[in-house]
């Protein structure tokens, strides 16, 4: 029945529906929004080749493109959208009305949110008021000029409010973002001895802990919620503080004006102290200019198009990260409207929405997504899942839709009828309906992820750009639809190929040049906060353009997209956007007896990381003979007299086929790690024995035994596809 339904139904119909999407292909010009984008590849061009370096810049522009007006900064670019604007809405809040418990079957207790219907929202002009009166809020209180205020809070209105008052009266905001630790906190604020933090209700708590660490701070601004409604309570809490919640301040800068006790922040001038993880220790502070930002933003909005009236943004991602709060300045100064959400609340099924009720999403229906691949993979996860439950009727038709759309977003073509028919609901389902364009950004996107959502969900773009360079870097452009890469160069960035020679990636390298990626142009940050050696390192200026080299190893393909195929330094960035330093992994793993030597693999395409193990003959051949292991391998390894690797290389095949084995294996190791005091998501999944002795002649290990990883991973291909499968 199935198959004549197939045959005789799904297959014609879908094929007719192609067909009809073939012919509105070739009467259809292009987006409109896309107008001011170039057409013809390469989308980057060579500026300078030299012979250990090349260079390139966008194709869109002769020269970099540069803050040009010396009195511009965050504040007065906005002021001029607010101007512009005026009665468009901008900021959008959807506020909890009461939280209860629920306990689950299992016993747990979740906090469900009653939320607001609809999303209230302020206009430009209110928003400018809010941000004039906070700045003068701030000056009452006694924030100078080149002081330091933290905001500690996850992403809200009230947090891009506060920035901007910050911005307005040159006071420097310093980010930290939660996981980062209470530790980084107390760091973060002594090293740039701020005087003033911002904290939501939530964070205040976390506060509370250091409160005796702290002794530079003396306001705290409570962003108020659900949760913490007033600062009665923190008041009688923290005694040698001033407490304000946000619309006491902005109360307080209503009724007096104090216009003139700040200076102007010029391009060249701070704007913000954001710190990100370091590779050992203690976080970096990365130090961004107002010109910074400016250029960054102004060159990244150009590449996807226009926006109007009609377009809206859902905020999510952490403000603290660089990505989040560079797209929601480009947004609102562009006259996008920003309406606000976090995990909790973002869909259907986020765990503070009570079952029946409507996640944020589809209250806002919003056009435009940022994203990480995480949530992606989430998103598509569920998707999938859905799916496979479906009648198979419905499968087949979904599935073989599928295919026919990936084929024509391959070639660059739209799937009108095909999307009305097949996909729409889909995308009402999970979005609201209206989504037109998802960037993502903050780690690599697979092929597969970023295909299923460009057939699933709408145009999904990467985009590639450093805390260190303010974002800047590379983007692909809508129409662009070709994975695995990270698109072509933005029109403020020069991105310049570099020979790492020890690793084997050159310029000159057939058919494509290869090197490590420094990026360079007035987007380009200061350096890191009080570590001059550090950025020292780091940040290099030839010929006038500050560059910040970026440990990437990056391939600049024919038609002008970069394509990222390595890492330099040991460090690597995890799809969930955490990093794991490979060395500090390695270092405490060698600590177990068994171990000589060992290799952590961390695929930037992977959420977790594994390893390859050597192990120390001596060690397991004690083991093999103790009693523990006999009973359990019984008769299978002989010790005897046998050669003592021939023992070793059969207890490896066993203990591969053993799952039980295997399982308690990679448990012990995971102990051990714990106990050391990684991160889970720093310990490697799975462990593997391989047979070889990593010893120089080997080609593995360099003469001072130290990995060569490249030859470690290309030696153990077939091994690290089993652990990673
Ligand atoms: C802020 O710093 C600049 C440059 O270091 C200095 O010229 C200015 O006087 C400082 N302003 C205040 C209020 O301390
Ligand atoms: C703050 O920094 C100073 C040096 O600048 C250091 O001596 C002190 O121990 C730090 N305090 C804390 C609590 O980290
Ligand atoms: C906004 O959407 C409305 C209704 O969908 C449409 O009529 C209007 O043309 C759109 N405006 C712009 C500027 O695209
Ligand atoms: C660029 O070229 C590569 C190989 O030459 C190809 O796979 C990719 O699809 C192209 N991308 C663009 C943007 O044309
Ligand atoms: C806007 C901005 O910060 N521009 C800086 C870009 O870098 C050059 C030197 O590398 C500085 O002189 C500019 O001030």
């Amino acid at each position: 029945m199935s198959k004549v339904v197939k045959y005789l139904v799904v297959y014609p119909l879908l094929f007719i529906i192609n067909l009809i999407d073939s012919c509105i292909n070739c009467c259809k010009r292009r987006d409109a929004r896309y107008k001011q984008l170039p057409t013809k590849k390469p989308f980057s061009k060579p500026v300078k080749i030299g012979t250990d370096s090349y260079s390139y810049m966008s194709c869109m522009t002769d020269k970099l493109e540069r803050i040009t007006n010396p009195n511009s900064n965050i504040y007065v670019e906005f002021t001029e959208a607010a101007r512009k604007h005026q009665q468009i809405k901008t900021m959008g809040v959807r506020a909890v009305l009461s939280v209860e418990d629920q306990v689950q079957s299992n016993g747990k207790v979740f906090k469900k949110y009653n939320m607001d219907k609809e999303y209230k929202w302020t206009t430009y002009q209110e928003m400018l008021l809010k941000v004039d009166r906070l700045a003068s809020g701030f000056l009452q209180i006694g924030i100078k000029s080149n002081d330091s205020v933290i905001i500690f809070s996850e992403t809200r209105a009230e947090w891009l409010m506060s920035a901007l008052a910050c911005f307005k009266i040159k006071a420097v905001v310093v980010t930290l973002y939660a996981t980062l630790g209470i530790d980084a906190l107390t760091y973060g604020i002594n090293e740039t001895v701020a005087t003033t933090i911002i904290a939501s209700g939530d964070s205040v708590s976390k506060l509370k802990k250091i409160i005796d660490k702290i002794p530079t701070i003396k306001n705290i601004l409570v962003l108020t919620d659900a949760f913490t409604p007033n600062c009665d309570s923190l008041r009688s809490d923290i005694k040698s503080m001033n407490i304000y919640s946000f619309n006491e301040l902005v109360e307080i800068g209503k009724t007096s004006n104090s216009e003139s006790n700040y200076e102007r922040p010029v391009p060249s001038d701070l704007a913000i102290i954001m710190y990100t993880s370091g590779s050992t220790g203690n976080p970096k502070g990365v130090m961004m200019t107002h010109g910074n930002i400016l250029t960054a933003r102004k060159s990244l909005i150009k590449r996807f198009g226009t926006f109007d009236k009609n377009d809206s943004y859902i905020a999510y991602l952490p403000l603290a990260h660089i990505f989040e709060l560079l797209v929601e300045m480009s947004f609102i100064i562009e006259g996008v409207s920003i309406g606000y959400s976090n995990p909790l609340t973002l869909s259907d099924v986020s765990t503070a929405i009570k079952a029946g009720d409507t996640g944020d999403i589809k209250v806002l229906k919003p056009s435009l997504l940022a994203c990480v691949p995480t949530v992606l993979e989430r998103i598509s996860k569920g998707v999938k899942d859905k799916i496979s439950k479906e009648s198979d009727l419905k499968k087949i038709l979904l599935e073989t839709a599928a295919r026919k759309k990936l084929r024509k977003v391959k070639q660059g073509k739209s799937s009108v009828l095909m999307d009305k028919i097949v996909f729409s609901k889909l995308n009402e389902a999970l979005f609201g309906g209206r989504i037109r364009l998802i960037i993502s950004g903050g780690a690599m996107l697979n092929r597969e992820l970023q295909e299923f959502c460009q057939v699933h969900f709408c145009t999904t773009v990467q985009a590639y750009g450093l805390t260190e360079t303010c974002a800047g870097g590379t983007t692909q452009f809508p129409f662009q639809t070709e994975v695995e890469e990270v698109g072509s160069v933005i029109g403020s960035c020069e991105i310049r190929l570099v020979n790492w020679v020890e690793g084997n990636y050159r310029v000159t390298d057939k058919p494509n040049p290869r090197g490590e990626i420094w990026i360079g142009g007035d987007n380009v940050t200061l350096g890191y906060y009080k570590m001059p050696d550090k950025t020292k390192e780091d940040y290099h200026v030839i010929d006038g353009i500050r560059y910040f080299a970026t440990g990437d190893i990056g391939e600049m393909l024919p038609n002008g997209s970069l394509k990222i195929i390595d890492r330099k330094k040991d460090l690597v960035k995890l799809q969930g956007g955490e990093y794991v330093s490979l060395n500090k992994v390695e270092n405490v793993i060698k600590l177990l007896p068994m171990v000589s030597n060992c290799c952590v693999i961390a695929d930037p395409k992977k959420t977790y990381c594994v390893c390859l193990i050597s192990p120390d003959v001596k060690k397991v051949e004690d083991l093999i003979s103790t009693a523990h292991v006999e009973l359990e391998l019984g008769q299978k390894v002989q010790v005897g007299r046998r050669r003592s690797l021939d023992i070793l290389n059969e207890f490896i095949d066993i203990l591969e086929k053993n799952k039980n084995w295997k399982d308690k294996f990679n448990k012990d190791i995971f102990d051990h790690c714990k106990k050391q005091g990684l991160e889970t998501f720093e310990i490697p999944t799975k462990c593997r024995f391989v047979k070889e002795q990593w010893l120089p002649e080997t080609g593995l290990v360099t003469d001072s035994l130290k990995l060569k990883r490249k030859e470690i991973e290309s030696f153990y291909k077939k091994e690290i596809e089993i652990l990673y499968s």
